[in-house]
């Protein structure tokens, strides 16, 4: 009678732990359904960065929101230490584009320059030509 009662917690206990394992296996499966839908993007990302010019926090917003303003850029971060405009674009670069923006917006980059007049208008913090 004793044998027979631990046989059966000992079937129920190995049953629970089958349990476990084999749910334990679905999820695993789902994350990997979840990581092989992920890559299959018709573009690919591309990454750039750029010298920019500019002083402080209201250079970055400008400088940022200039870049951001062009279409397939996803992201956009300028560091005022290092003045390197760091983008992510969403398919092919629009570096090219990006500096005109920017410059547009009154920051000078490596290859393309701000007017004078808009640079002029720039609030004075941001002036950053010596
Ligand atoms: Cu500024």
């Amino acid at each position: 009678m004793l044998v027979l009662i631990l046989t059966c917690f000992l079937a129920g206990g190995f049953q629970s732990l089958f349990a476990q394992h084999s749910g334990h296996d679905k999820s695993r499966h789902k994350m990997n359904m979840n990581q092989q839908a992920q890559p299959a993007k018709a573009t690919q990302e591309t990454v750039d960065s750029v010298k920019v010019m500019g002083n402080c926090g209201q250079c970055k917003k400008r400088i940022e929101t200039a870049a951001m303003s062009v279409k397939g850029v996803k992201s956009a971060s300028w560091n005022d230490e290092t003045e390197m405009l760091h983008l992510v674009f969403t398919g092919e670069s629009k570096t090219v584009e990006v500096q005109k923006a920017v410059a547009k917006a009154g920051h000078d980059t490596e290859t393309i320059k701000a007017d004078d007049n808009v640079y002029n208008a720039l609030p004075g913090c941001c002036k950053y030509r010596k």
